[in-house]
């Protein structure tokens, strides 16, 4: 790692000032040096980061096709990676300039919704950590995941112009430039190349960003113009642009409009004209494309980006006039498919009109697949009925994740559990025609951005138990922390430590919030997208447990909670909104509620993000992973609480299983039923039974009703939620989520909390224990198994 040289450093950051700007940098604000210094940076990294992609170009190289990559704040990882974060910090406080100020001024890219989005950014950082040759393809997106705001309670979205006040961390490559053929229309796909730093090795890898534009003259019409028609005459620029305006806001469920199988083959058809091009122009001999395979490999993340299979073999067969056999076996040879959920609503399904709206011969060449697919099924033995469940195309509908496993090379789960689910449920169909197809990767986190970086004093302190900074190569070496597991020292220095990053959230939350909280409670923080499947509501309905509890009895023996909540529902998700109405109702109940001495308090945070994620994460002291066993595939928050020493309280659900085994359920709080037991359960479940015999249950499900001091003013949001657990209109289920099967489970986990949480030296032993055993939720670990056992770079 090269050393800063901190006079010219100074001097660049200067120079940057003054010519974008043309101001001293005595007059210049916040965001004008946080510009200046982001140039810096860029400036810095250019070198290496052509070096790598000159070294890219002759090896065999993965590319990560993804519709989402959640990046967050660029400025303070790309320091840390560098290796020059603290340095440049003493810099700037020599200038007597703020550092957190000046990071403050960056907007969060939110090109995402929530773990699949944020999976990819943390996979592209530990792939260029890993120096792996592995490149991010994706939309760069005018407007991001909305803004969220509260009012009166209710969950208010505004756009998220992002790029408005420019982005700093991008360069547009126009000559790269390419153009996607629509069924009535062409557009001009522009990319945004972003430097992925790696973690002090002189590596820069790069997630390309396409960009839609009108072809010609920008879309502008003079001739329009200059008759007044200033509509029409920027017209054809809107029609163009429209296409990458603004990210989907939907987490775990499939969109079916055009705009998004728009956007869906718009970058995947970019990626691989530019793909194949400079493949030819490299191997200008390989006229049928030989050997393609050998330098190739398409990740695609789950079923957003699956249009590039018909896509690449329209490319094959229309442009390059390959046979359909080697079209097609090529094809077979170069993608990989990743699944992220189990939940039926998420999977997506294309009618064949819409495609054909988008890309008629991708209609032709799907029908193509699903014809040869039964071919060889019927080869293979297989009756009109037993080929059945394997139908590409059912009733005019693609089933896209169908497509991506008869297809690709590998398919596969993100934590252990889910990918058992997918083998006997989801995929079980195709995992007996293919068992050797699938295989399980278990997501990671960066422990850069979500240790390193958000928390500076553990990581110090973890520098100095362990006399080391080898865990930050290789996390498993945090295991070394085990044996200071009884050092009463090292405990209170990490109670310590937690306690600063608390108050440090108090702060925070005060000046954004506006409310108060105390650092000396329990912060038990439940931060994730708003579903009905994450439970959020199982939550809120223990809280006004607690409150009735303490209402008949104010002294009862409790130490003080503070909850947390931080999420985003999907605009259209009315359940998801009425949640937040009725988490934010309470909240308001039980905060001016002085008889109840303090003892709880709630928080919902407005505009959950990555950058205040990471100031919740290091502040927590209890993870709330409460999804119902099975439904979440794997969960990738809980992975940050722990790195951060904070216990799970939560069910044998996706990664939270893992998270267990290697913490140890002595150190963690699990509750509720298993998967196997919901699936037995599911028969005869009848939640009404709960409702009538546990009287706790009753009082705060009938509150969502009958509590005068909460409301959802008229919107009957909470109806709609007190049905939907006891009394589901037009014959659906009740309770399918299994809150009340699961609420005694719950209750009694809180107990045992509190109970632990009392001895201070005892939790912070099982937050040691947490983080000690944290290495495996690496990304690094992750990606070096996806580059191993898939893609074979
Ligand atoms: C899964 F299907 N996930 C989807 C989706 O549309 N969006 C999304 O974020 C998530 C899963 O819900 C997950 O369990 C998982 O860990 C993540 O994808 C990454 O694999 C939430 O953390």
């Amino acid at each position: 790692m090269k050393k800063l040289n901190r006079k010219q450093f100074i001097e660049n950051f200067k120079s940057n000032l003054e010519q974008k700007y043309v101001k001293s940098f005595e007059d210049s604000t916040k965001f004008e040096k946080y510009h200046a210094l982001s140039e810096t940076i860029m400036d810095m990294i250019s070198k290496d980061w052509l070096e790598t992609n000159k070294k890219n170009r002759t090896e065999r190289n993965a590319f990560y096709f993804s519709a989402e990559f959640l990046i967050g704040r660029s400025l303070g990882n790309n320091l840390l990676n560098l290796g020059i974060i603290d340095e440049v910090k003493e810099i700037l406080k020599d200038l007597d300039i703020d550092f957190d100020e000046i990071e403050d001024e960056e907007d969060d890219a939110a090109l995402g919704n929530g773990g699949l989005g944020r999976l990819a950014a943390c996979f592209m950082e530990s792939g260029a950590t890993e120096g792996l040759n592995l490149h991010g393809y994706g939309v760069r997106y005018s407007q991001g995941i909305f803004k969220q705001r509260f009012e009166n309670g209710f969950q208010l979205e505004e756009g998220d112009s992002w790029v408005a006040r420019g982005d700093f961390w991008s360069l547009r490559k126009e000559s790269e430039s390419q153009i996607v053929n629509f069924r009535n229309f062409k557009v001009k796909a522009v990319p945004y190349d972003v430097p992925v730093v790696g973690y002090k090795n002189g590596v820069v890898n790069t997630l390309r960003l396409w960009q839609s534009e009108a072809i010609k003259n920008d879309g502008f019409d003079f001739q329009d113009f200059n008759d007044f028609r200033y509509d029409e005459s920027v017209s054809e620029k809107n029609r163009a642009e429209d296409i990458t305006r603004v990210l989907y806001p939907n987490d775990n469920i499939r969109q079916g409009k055009l705009l998004r199988l728009l956007q869906q083959y718009f970058f995947v058809s970019a990626s691989l004209q530019e793909i194949v091009q400079k493949y030819k122009r490299l191997y200008p001999e390989d006229k049928n494309f030989s050997q393609f395979h050998k330098y190739h490999i398409f990740q695609l993340n789950d079923t957003h980006p699956v249009i590039a299979i018909p896509e690449l073999i329209r490319i094959l067969l229309d442009e390059e006039n390959l046979s359909w056999d080697d079209a097609f076996g090529l094809a077979t040879k170069v993608f990989a498919f990743t699944n992220h959920t189990v939940l039926q609503e998420a999977l997506e399904k294309w009618n064949l009109d819409l495609i054909h709206e988008v890309s008629p011969r991708a209609v032709d060449i799907i029908k193509e697949i699903d014809k040869r697919l039964l071919e060889s099924l019927q080869e293979k033995g297989y009756s009109l009925e037993e080929m059945e469940p394997y139908r590409i195309v059912k009733n005019e509908m693609v089933e896209m994740a169908f497509l991506a496993t008869y297809v690709s090379t590998s398919i596969n789960g993100v934590a252990e559990l889910h990918t058992i689910i997918l083998k006997k449920e989801t995929l079980n169909q195709w995992f007996k025609l293919y068992p050797e197809k699938f295989n399980n990767k278990t997501n990671g986190v960066t422990p850069r951005r979500w240790l390193q970086y958000s928390n500076p004093q553990l990581t110090a302190y973890i520098d100095k138990l362990l006399k080391s900074e080898d865990w930050k190569h290789d996390m498993t070496k945090l295991k070394g922390l085990e044996k200071f597991a009884d050092d009463v020292k090292v405990l209170d220095k990490l109670n310590e430590i937690k306690f600063e990053k608390k108050v440090q959230l108090a702060k925070y939350i005060k000046k954004y919030e506006g409310i108060e909280i105390d650092p000396n409670s329990i912060f038990d923080i439940q931060i994730k997208r708003l579903h009905e499947y994450k439970r959020q509501l199982l939550n809120a309905l223990h809280i006004l447990h607690l409150y009735y509890e303490l209402k008949v009895n104010p002294s009862l023996d409790m130490h003080p909670v503070t909850f947390i909540f931080g999420a985003k529902a999907a605009p259209g998700y009315f359940r998801a909104k009425g949640i937040i109405k009725f988490i934010n109702e309470i909240s308001k109940l039980i905060n001016n509620d002085s008889e109840i001495n303090g003892k709880i308090k709630v928080v919902f945070i407005q505009n959950y993000r990555v950058s205040y994620a990471e100031k919740l994460f290091p502040a927590a002291d209890v993870s709330e992973q409460i999804s119902t066993a099975g439904k979440e595939a794997s969960g990738t928050g809980n992975m940050k609480f722990m790195m951060n020493g904070t216990p799970t309280l939560g069910t044998m659900d996706g990664a939270n299983v893992e998270i267990f085994r290697e913490a140890g359920l002595e150190n963690n709080f699990l509750f509720g039923r298993t998967e196997e037991e919901i699936n037995e359960l599911a028969y005869t479940y009848n939640p009404i039974n709960i409702y009538n015999s546990d009287e706790r249950v009753k009082k705060v499900v009938d509150a969502l009703i009958k509590e005068e001091r909460i409301s959802d003013e008229g919107t009957n949001h909470f109806l709609d939620i007190y049905n939907s657990l006891i009394d589901p209109k037009d014959g659906n289920r009740a309770d399918v989520y299994y809150l009340l099967e699961d609420f005694a489970s719950y209750v009694e986990a809180h107990k045992r909390v509190d109970e632990a949480y009392r001895d201070r030296r005892g939790y912070a032993r099982k937050g040691l224990i947490n983080i000690a055993n944290s290495g495996l939720f690496s990304s690094d670990r992750t990606i070096k198994q996806y580059a191993e056992e898939i893609w074979k770079i």
